[in-house]
């Protein structure tokens, strides 16, 4: 259960020695080391409708690749954002600078000569993340899941993510959030048009990395000992806010998603989706949830899920708790003022941990279910494990 998700490590207390400064996000309890890795994948066959030099469109990947432990032979720690993105979140959530860019994961950097990566057999999830956030902000969960056995690739999606670091170019900062926002107060404005459009472009995206991670030459540049490439035929995928549009989008126009997890995000651009009878799971929380009179796109496309499907609501839990933050604020000893707590939650700002552990054991429990047919108590009775997760409908 969550209580044994994390251990502290040999490499946490020799970091805390050596650098005071920085902080360890400890490993999951997982049975797998993690081989990390990131790349730019460009696609020539797309313009970027929001690049103003309207070059290719091009997105930035991060791949959590599962290795058995006893495969690793010497485990790393990586900054766990580069400096412009951990900045930005800094600023967001009023960290104290400094703060984001302290955090460190753990991975692992040297194999054994005789392990080789065989992705073929290994199944492959893909993350989303939230408009104006960043695929980086969800590190943790998705070291988590890949410490249970399954491959990560989270992608950002360029000129929405809040801050885009490619390798050796300036940052791009996401613009789409101007064409919603109200530019005299900033407040976010609903235009479903562009929302719904901004949500189209992220499902081609994904549709472009299915493409991409069947093929070796792709798969090499993240895995370069890998001997096969991932068999996309069977991929499951999740995302929080904007993420899980995209989510839910692309399981209904691609058959090769079988599974999607949405983290509270309300559906743009799905006004006209196709059924599917694919499993999907919705995570809500205490205010929001399909039957909420703010909230039409959940119950319209509630009504489309011919197939498994479940609705939960986290109690104490606001929007951003379903990002890493929650676990992390709890690590750096960091209360946010007010305003910034109620982004969260009573569970997220109080029970950081615990509540990073109920929404690993809930995403864990899906993807377990979406490829192994795994039943779990979690998704039938969720209440009777964490009194906070309510079942809305099944
Ligand atoms: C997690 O760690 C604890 C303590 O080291 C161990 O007893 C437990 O079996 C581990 N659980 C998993 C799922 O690896
Ligand atoms: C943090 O950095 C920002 C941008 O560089 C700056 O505006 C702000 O004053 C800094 N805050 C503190 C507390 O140092
Ligand atoms: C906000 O400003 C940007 C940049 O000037 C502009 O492109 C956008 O259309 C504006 N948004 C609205 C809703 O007016
Ligand atoms: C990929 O998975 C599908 C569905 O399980 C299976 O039919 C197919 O044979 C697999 N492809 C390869 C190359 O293993
Ligand atoms: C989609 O549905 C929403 C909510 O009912 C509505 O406001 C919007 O205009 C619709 N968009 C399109 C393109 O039909
Ligand atoms: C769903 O949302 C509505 C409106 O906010 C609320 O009345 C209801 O109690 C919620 N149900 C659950 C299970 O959260
Ligand atoms: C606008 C742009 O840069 N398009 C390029 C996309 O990639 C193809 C293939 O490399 C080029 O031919 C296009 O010029």
């Amino acid at each position: 259960m969550w209580t044994h998700l994390f251990t502290p490590s040999l490499v946490m207390l020799v970091l805390l020695d050596k650098a005071t400064a920085q902080i360890q996000i400890p490993p999951s309890n997982g049975s797998y080391s993690i081989l990390y890795s990131t790349a730019k994948l460009t696609d020539k066959t797309r313009i970027d409708p929001f690049d103003p030099n309207h070059g290719n469109r091009s997105i930035m990947v991060s791949l959590s690749y599962p290795i058995p432990k006893d495969a690793c032979t010497q485990h790393c720690s990586i900054p766990y954002m580069p400096a412009s993105t951990a900045s930005f979140f800094d600023q967001l959530f009023g960290m104290p600078n400094g703060t984001a860019s302290s955090f460190l994961l753990e991975t692992c950097c040297e194999t054994n000569q005789d392990y080789t990566p065989n992705p073929q057999e290994t199944p492959f999830v893909i993350f989303s993340p939230g408009l104006q956030s960043s695929r980086l902000a969800h590190n943790a969960q998705i070291q988590t899941l890949a410490a249970s056995g399954y491959a990560v690739l989270s992608i950002d999606h360029p000129w929405d993510a809040a801050v885009l670091e490619f390798p050796n170019e300036p940052p791009i900062v996401g613009t789409l959030i101007n064409d919603i926002a109200d530019n005299s107060t900033g407040t976010p404005i609903l235009n479903w048009d562009v929302l719904a459009s901004g949500v189209q472009i992220r499902a081609a995206d994904v549709e472009f990395a299915l493409d991409e991670f069947n093929k070796l030459s792709t798969v090499q540049l993240l895995l370069p000992d890998a001997t096969s490439s991932f068999n996309t035929t069977r991929t499951a995928i999740f995302g929080h806010s904007y993420g899980g549009a995209t989510s839910m989008l692309s399981l209904t126009q691609d058959s090769r998603l079988i599974g999607a997890l949405n983290m509270d995000g309300a559906l743009y651009g799905m006004n006209d989706s196709r059924p599917t009878s694919s499993p999907a799971v919705f995570l809500g929380t205490s205010s929001h949830n399909h039957t909420s009179t703010d909230e039409v796109t959940w119950s319209d496309v509630w009504s489309r899920l011919n197939g498994y499907k479940r609705e939960f609501s986290l109690q104490k839990a606001a929007h951003s708790f379903y990002m890493d933050f929650p676990l992390l604020f709890e690590l750096a000893g960091f209360v946010p003022v007010p305003a910034v707590a109620a982004q969260f939650g009573e569970l997220g700002v109080e029970r950081g941990k615990y509540g990073f552990g109920v929404v690993m054991e809930l995403v864990e429990a899906f993807v377990d279910f979406v490829f192994w047919g795994k039943e779990s108590v979690l998704l039938e009775d969720p209440e009777s494990v964490f009194p906070e997760v309510l079942k809305v409908e099944d």
